[in-house]
């Protein structure tokens, strides 16, 4: 049985490491691959060339290497009746986690305006208000979304998160739908988006969506760069309707040299770092998933044709 890996050469040989451990009897290549396309069983990727995937007559699966699947969504030549899996896995859900906190704490805090005022060498305290005071608003309750908001609940803030269908989640309040979005937006303080990019989440940080926050909100951009829409950030952090974001990921990467985010004073930005799958941890998700697969049993963590994610 084998595998190709198609990811940057560092990551693909620690992917190839790590699966040798976990299962010495998958055979793992390395993209740019020379063999025979129909000895390729399954396929671990990260943005893969448009209509690579086709070429390999047998694959059984194809695993992201992201949990987000966008990046084969929009391959108009993916392999039909191939199941995507996305990626879960506790290196991940950690790593977002840490970042979230670190995003929302440093907005909580005011953090930004201290580093501008450092440069300034303004010496001025901004008066503090109590996490109990807050809520941190999630775009997004999946695998990702429920684990960040969680851990933000160890400071006291208040929780609430948006999903497409309905949840009930012990010490979150939890909002769906259109009418929910309303609702949930008016309380909202610092609001995250972990959310999957789909034509119904595509340009969803909108100036519609930052005129509903309470003045002075925070964004978080984590999801994908296509749910913001720039122009209308810019907007709402000049005006003051919103007092600051972070943004993770750009509609596009590297974000050119010339966008006004670098220099931003509202804007703290982080090169789409804020998680990574573990090759070590991950590994074990896609091992087991193998396994199933070959047992005649469901996959886990499989795209879903109807809903986009
Ligand atoms: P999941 O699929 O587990 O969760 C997606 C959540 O979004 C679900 O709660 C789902 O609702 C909700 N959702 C989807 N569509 C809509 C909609 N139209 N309206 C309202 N809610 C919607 O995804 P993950 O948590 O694993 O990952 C989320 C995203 O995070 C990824 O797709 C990726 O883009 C991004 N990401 C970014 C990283 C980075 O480094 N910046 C790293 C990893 C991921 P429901 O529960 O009702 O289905
Ligand atoms: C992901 C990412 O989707 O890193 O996992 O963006």
């Amino acid at each position: 049985m084998a595998l190709l890996i198609k990811t940057d050469i560092e990551r693909g040989n620690a992917w190839a490491e790590a699966l040798a451990s976990a299962y010495p009897e998958l055979k793992t290549h390395t993209w740019p691959y020379k063999g025979d396309p129909a000895a390729i069983d399954y396929a671990l990727v990260w943005m893969p060339p448009e209509g690579e995937l086709k070429s390999y007559p047998n694959l059984k699966a194809i695993f992201s290497i992201g949990a987000g699947i966008d990046h084969l969504a929009s391959d108009p030549d993916l392999p039909e009746g191939v199941p995507v899996v996305r990626m879960v896995e506790p290196g991940l859900t950690a790593g977002m986690s840490e970042y979230v906190a670190l995003a929302a704490l440093n907005h909580h805090r005011f953090i930004q305006d201290y580093a501008n005022q450092r440069r300034e060498k303004r010496w001025e305290e901004i008066p503090q208000i109590a996490a109990s005071a807050r809520q941190i608003g999630m775009l997004g309750l999946g695998v990702l979304g429920r684990a960040a908001l969680e851990s933000l609940g160890t400071f006291g803030f208040k929780l609430a998160g948006w999903s497409r269908t309905p949840k009930s989640i012990t010490g979150i309040s939890c909002y769906h739908g259109e009418e929910g979005l309303r609702e949930f937006l008016a309380e909202t303080d610092i609001l995250v988006c972990l959310l999957p990019l789909t034509p119904e989440t595509e340009g969803i940080l909108n100036r519609d969506v930052f005129a509903q926050l309470p003045q002075g909100a925070a964004v978080i951009n984590v999801g994908r760069g296509g749910h913001l829409v720039e122009e209308d950030l810019l907007e709402a952090l000049d005006s003051g309707q919103l007092g600051g974001a972070t943004l993770d990921v750009f509609h596009e990467e590297p974000l050119p040299k010339n966008h006004p985010f670098w220099t931003h004073p509202k804007v703290f930005m982080t090169p789409h770092i804020a998680s990574m799958t573990i090759p070590e941890t991950a590994c074990q998700a896609v091992v087991a998933n193998i396994h199933r697969l070959e047992a005649g049993e469901p996959l886990r963590h499989v795209r879903d044709m109807t809903r986009g994610y």
